[in-house]
């Protein structure tokens, strides 16, 4: 074995990922918990699907449980036991560890078919005829560097917004349509009676080709944050993966 022969490898297989999702059904971006409970899903009912995170690691607000305390609630455990995650029962909560919903979610995810990619950063939308068609990705590195470098493109049928509390790909719409108005884009005060309810039942296409799941939802149309408590993110990220798939 030679030392290049490392670099070939590695070369070799991620242009083999990316080739092979360059074009996709799904488009996820973000992998918190809402991004990586819509790409399970997806891939699961065989949606050619890609998932995209602009950090070194998947997660998103996973990992942070509460004030950094790694530990996330949930109030109904269904996905938590679909997924082989834990939960231990609190009152009217179930209790999980942060790192083992983390990595099974991921772990399902990929092995359910999907590819992720992280230090890869959505900076744009492909939107065409009135419709989203895909992203305009960079590396994150360049991104951070403030060195003009262009972008390349990954193409989906259709794209969700899973970019928690920023709704990242609904800002970019808006800032270039004008006319483009989908809710107060202001996340509720915190209710966790209502929060679920509200991500959920609020949960899908905004704009033609863009679905929205997760946080994204709060910070677009206005239902109640939650804190800490993930069925909301769980549910709302199934809910848009079976919308999507009895469009295909
Ligand atoms: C690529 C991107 C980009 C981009 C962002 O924040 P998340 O965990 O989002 P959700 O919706 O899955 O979960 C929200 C939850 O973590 C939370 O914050 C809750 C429940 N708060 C309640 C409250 O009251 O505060 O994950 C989003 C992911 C992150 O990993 C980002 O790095 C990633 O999206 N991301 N990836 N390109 N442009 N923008």
């Amino acid at each position: 074995m030679k030392e290049i022969d490392i670099t070939k490898a590695i070369y070799e297989e991620y242009g083999r990922k990316l080739l092979g999702h360059l074009e996709n059904d799904v488009v996820v971006v973000g992998t918190g918990p809402a991004g990586l409970t819509v790409g399970y899903y997806l891939a699961k009912s065989g949606m050619k699907t890609a998932i995209l995170e602009k950090r070194l690691s998947i997660g998103g607000g996973i990992w942070g449980g509460a004030a950094g305390w790694n530990v996330i609630t949930v109030e109904d455990k269904g996905i938590l036991d679909e997924i082989g995650v834990a939960a231990q029962k609190k009152g009217d909560l179930y209790v999980a560890d942060a790192v083992e919903l983390a990595t099974a979610l991921g772990y399902k995810a990929k092995k359910a078919g999907a590819e992720i990619f992280t230090l890869i950063e959505v900076e744009d939308i492909i939107l065409q005829e009135d419709r989203v068609k895909g992203v305009v990705v960079n590396s994150t590195s360049i991104r951070a560097s403030g060195l003009l470098v262009d972008p390349f493109c990954i193409a989906g049928k259709y794209v969700i917004d899973a970019t928690g509390h920023q709704a990242e790909l609904v800002n970019m719409i808006r800032r270039k349509k004008p006319d483009f108005h989908p809710g107060q884009l202001q996340e509720g005060f915190m209710d966790v009676e209502r929060a679920e309810t509200g991500v959920v039942e609020k949960a899908g296409e905004i704009f033609h080709g863009l679905y929205v799941a997760g946080m994204s939802v709060c910070s677009v149309f206005n239902p109640p944050r939650m804190g800490p408590i993930f069925g909301g993110m769980l549910k709302s990220g199934k809910k848009v993966a079976e919308l999507i798939r009895d469009r295909i």
